[in-house]
């Protein structure tokens, strides 16, 4: 491991960076649920638990507010997005470090997760402008036809580790410009970042002035508090990010009282590297999407497709490169390759290896690094495996940096085998061959939500749409026209004639 040495006190430090972001000392000091920092294992902080009727009563105070917020104005709605936006500018560096700290990012993605917040504010306070409907020809004379956007309710927000500040902000600036409020539940794993973030809002919240009480509100608790949000009937709308187990629990959960539901769930993810490739650019893009965040992003780059004329080109380099990525503590070192998040994805790995190793896998990398005195930080060698053919464990998604590499030699053969997974998210191919790429991106090409052509999977911008089909789950947050599923549709058909006449030529004369 890259610096073994550590210096950082990740207790001291946690402390330090939650006073200063203005987290109040008694919610995380002396609770009944324990934090740790993946990239030490220890413990770093208790914070108090929500009960289920303590959380019913916040979602029936966030209903109220929503009463309040929907007739503010949306431009001054965006107004508090903008000073949320300005908050978070303020405080990039600190937050970023609590998402190392809390999540095991290194320092640039944990910094990038934040930039990925303000950009997002950004897009909103734009957005808060631009809430169109549109005006519909009628087939009426003297009659205007048209749709409006009202405000949805409560929107809830049940988020992943990995992604843990980023996702709630995808979520909350939107819903709060289209004028809803919100209420978090962050995972368990990652609960200080969230109190950050509620803190950060807070602030901007009272710069605004005269916003409602409990427009956005945290549950910090485990499944059962999830579960009442779930099932609140004054939540219309559930964003939900985590693995496809859980939205098969939460998606019916939600359609049985015909509440709307953003699901983002898993993702295996994969990418054809064709005869024409850049090869030094598929490199690069390759490594970041399969061995970045460790391999713990919902995008990351799983299974690998390569043509069989550039195989023995692309694949050593890529070994080469899976010896040599520093692993190490983001907090001290400038390592690529941080923590895994805890024990559990550590088994989920070495499970995924063995069973890839039974179909006939060939395995570089994969080694746990251990510390003396940190013995409950997961750190590892991330794992490149040649497979002879899909099968076992890399038709599933396992949350770890596993990349299965396949050999291919018809492309129609490789998109099939592309899209023979449940999951359907993100997608690339690298080619110079407009042939390959625009049949990859066309209605019989990728099946995913994020189809890319010469970048990787993983490192979406906010200004698109982001979501995935199948057992992805089939939402979409973030950009382009996103907004729509946070607000309610009314047609409008306003008669200003002296007449009545019906449509589609009906008469009824009394
Ligand atoms: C996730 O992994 O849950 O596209 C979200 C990306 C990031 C978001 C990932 N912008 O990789």
């Amino acid at each position: 491991m890259d610096n073994a040495k550590t210096t950082v006190d990740v207790k001291k430090e946690t402390a330090a960076l939650l006073e200063k972001l203005g987290v109040a000392r008694a919610a995380w000091s002396d609770g009944d649920m324990p934090s740790y920092s993946p990239v030490s294992g220890e413990e770093i902080a208790k914070l108090i638990s929500i009960t289920p009727d303590k959380a019913t009563a916040v979602i029936d105070a966030a209903h109220e507010a929503f009463k309040e917020w929907r007739v503010v104005p949306a431009p001054r709605r965006g107004e508090l997005v903008r000073l949320l936006g300005e908050e978070l500018r303020a405080h990039k560096t600190d937050l970023g470090r609590l998402v190392s700290i809390e999540a095991g990012k290194i320092t640039s993605e944990g910094l990038g997760e934040v930039q990925e917040m303000i950009d997002i504010c950004d897009f909103a306070v734009g957005l808060s402008r631009q809430l169109y409907g549109l005006t519909i020809a009628t087939e009426r004379p003297g009659h205007r036809m048209m749709e409006t956007w009202h405000p949805l309710g409560v929107v809830g927000i049940i988020s992943a580790f990995n992604f843990p500040v980023a996702v709630w902000s995808w979520n909350a600036a939107l819903a709060l410009v289209c004028g809803n409020s919100v209420v978090w539940k962050p995972s368990e794993k990652t609960p200080l970042t969230a109190l950050a973030c509620q803190a950060i809002l807070e602030r901007a919240i009272a710069r605004f002035g005269g916003a409602p009480d409990n427009l956005s509100q945290v549950l910090i608790g485990d499944r059962a508090i999830g579960e009442v949000l779930v099932d609140h009937p004054k939540v219309p709308l559930v964003s939900a990010t985590g693995s496809t187990r859980m939205g098969k629990d939460v998606g019916p959960r939600l359609a049985k009282r015909f509440a709307r539901a953003i699901l983002e769930l898993g993702g295996n993810n994969a990418g054809i590297v064709c005869p024409s490739a850049d090869l030094d650019m598929a490199l690069r893009a390759i490594a970041f999407g399969a061995m970045g965040t460790a391999g713990q992003r919902c995008t990351t780059l799983r299974r690998l497709f390569v043509h069989e004329s550039v195989y023995d080109q692309l694949v050593p380099r890529l070994k080469k490169a899976y010896q040599s990525v520093s692993v190490g503590n983001p907090l001290e070192t400038t390592a690529l390759v941080g923590p895994l998040i805890d024990k559990a994805a550590f088994d989920g790995m070495e499970k995924a290896i063995a069973a890839a190793r039974k179909e006939g896998g060939v395995v570089t990398g994969g080694e746990r690094i251990t510390e003396a005195g940190k013995e409950s930080a997961y750190y590892v060698k991330p794992a490149l495996v040649e497979m002879p053919e899909q099968a076992g464990p890399v038709l599933e998604e396992t949350f770890a940096p596993i990349l299965y590499v396949m050999k291919y030699s018809d492309f129609s053969a490789a998109l099939k085998d592309h899209n023979a997974v449940g999951a359907g998210l993100s997608s690339s191919i690298f080619t110079l061959d407009m042939q390959e790429s625009e049949l990859f991106l066309s209605a019989e090409g990728s099946d995913c939500g994020i189809a890319n052509v010469n970048i990787g999977t993983s490192g979406a911008e906010i200004g698109g749409a982001f979501g995935g089909e199948k057992e992805t789950g089939g939402g979409r947050e973030s950009g382009s026209d996103a907004w729509r599923a946070y607000m309610r549709r009314a047609t409008n058909t306003i008669n200003y004639s002296k007449a009545l006449p019906l449509a589609q030529g009906v008469s009824f004369d009394i």
